[in-house]
């Protein structure tokens, strides 16, 4: 079969999309809330079934599979010329608590697909093709997200941070590895970054997690920067005490201040003057939470982003101001803020757009340049590989909840332009 005329046979991609449904279906029933929500975090056993699941969808589709020591699972394909630097794609299946079951999930069960597709089609790629289930995407078991791409992008914070880390059971991350069978005597996770220059492309296929494409009835999202998160942890403290007893002008209640910061977010966010800054408290726990005690310490935990750093960076900055000030008016401790992660943006690359572009022009579907508010692998690939990101509409955007959806023909089109996208790339 000649590489030279890559366009024919590929005109006419299958997908198996139904089938790709029925894996969907499948995954999402290793979950630890009951359907139709999913929560499946980092290193449990139903992440550890999920992880075996997609192991051997690999195995089926001829991919040799591999892991790294954090639970990074990477599946090849060896092309004509398997010493060059390989096209990879991939994306998440952990899943927050009582989330969907689409997030992530389809940009990696899609990448499997995409190579059978591929496959079928008698397509024999130059560059090596290599999907990565990237090991922990969300935030939620140790608070920082994109975990594994961010230590495959070269982290070292990270990977010291990681060495001392705690879940909220105070387990550690090197012990929650291992009971998932990874981290075998290893302390040193500077094992996972990768080698420069290892992949020559990477593309992660994403539901949109917002209602533009749907509300536009466009197919496809080719995406051009991803905005840039940051996450605070603030602790006040206060004398606490009886919530009938303690007379108002004696009390520094940590729960009011935690509830004031809690507004000066949205205040300083609403400021920025560009509807591109968001912010929220997704977290905001009160000690001793009982409904007669004045709360003595309170521990919220802040999301703010922006597609402008500086912009955001800004907003990070009247944060902690404002955390201060309320220690002064209502007489509270500041007893921890700390910037969890304050990550630049990510540009996409001009080569990987083109890509994409010309796959959904071939394919005649419609697409929108757009940007990313959510993060995603993707933001940490671009730091060591050309960036691109291929987005297929949802259900009124809905994401990070039960009713996330996205219909199998919006799946098939994301496969077959990824598909494309990976084929052409693999024959620079
Ligand atoms: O929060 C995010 O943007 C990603 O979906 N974890
Ligand atoms: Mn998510
Ligand atoms: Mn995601
Ligand atoms: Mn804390």
């Amino acid at each position: 079969y000649a590489i030279h005329e890559p366009h024919s046979s590929l005109s006419s991609l299958l997908v198996d999309a139904q089938g790709l449904q029925n894996q969907i279906d499948e995954l999402s029933t290793f979950s630890d809330s009951p359907a139709p929500s999913v929560t499946r975090v980092l290193y449990t056993d139903k992440d550890v079934l999920a992880r075996r699941y997609v192991k051997n969808l690999m195995g089926l589709a001829g991919l040799s599979v591999r892991e790294d020591t954090v639970g990074n699972i990477f599946g090849r394909w060896d092309g004509n010329e398997p010493e060059l630097a390989a096209v990879a794609t991939g994306s998440h299946i952990d899943a927050i608590p009582y989330s969907g079951k689409y997030d992530g999930v389809v940009g990696v069960l899609g990448a499997i697909e995409a190579i059978n597709v591929l496959k079928r089609s008698g397509f024999k790629p130059k560059r090596p093709l290599e999907i990565i289930l990237f090991t922990s995407e969300e935030p939620t078991r140790f608070g920082i997200g994109c975990l594994g791409s961010r230590l495959l992008s070269g982290s070292e914070s990270l990977a010291n941070a990681l060495s001392k880390a705690t879940d909220s059971q105070n387990i550690s991350f090197l012990d929650a590895a291992r009971s998932a069978g990874y981290a075998k005597d290893v302390d040193d996770l500077s094992s996972v970054f990768l080698k420069k220059g290892t992949y020559s492309a990477f593309v992660e296929l994403h539901i949109e997690q917002g209602p533009i494409l749907e509300a536009e009835g466009i197919s496809i999202g080719i995406v051009t920067a991803i905005a840039a998160p940051a996450s605070l942890k603030v602790d006040f403290e206060g004398n606490g005490g009886h919530a009938g007893a303690v007379l108002m002008p004696n009390r520094n209640d940590a729960g009011l201040a935690a509830a004031e910061l809690a507004l000066a977010v949205e205040k300083h966010v609403l400021e920025s003057g560009s509807i591109d800054t968001v912010g929220t408290v997704g977290i905001l726990e009160l000690h001793p939470g009982a409904i007669n005690s004045i709360p003595s310490k309170a521990h919220i935990e802040i999301d703010t982003r922006d597609i402008d750093e500086e912009r955001r960076n800004n907003v990070v900055e009247k944060i902690h101001q404002s955390a201060i000030r309320i220690t002064e008016t209502r007489g509270v401790k500041l007893s921890e803020f700390s910037i969890i992660n304050q990550d630049p943006p990510a540009l996409s690359s001009e080569a990987v757009i083109k890509a994409m572009e010309t796959a959904t022009r071939e394919l005649n579907l419609t697409s929108k340049l757009m940007i990313s508010r959510a993060y995603h692998d993707s933001l940490f690939m671009a730091r060591v590989s050309p960036m691109g990101m291929i987005f297929i509409p949802c259900y009124k955007g809905y994401s990070h909840k039960p009713e996330e959806f996205a219909s199998i023909q919006d799946m098939s089109n994301g496969v077959k332009v990824l598909a494309l996208t990976l084929a052409k790339l693999s024959l620079e």
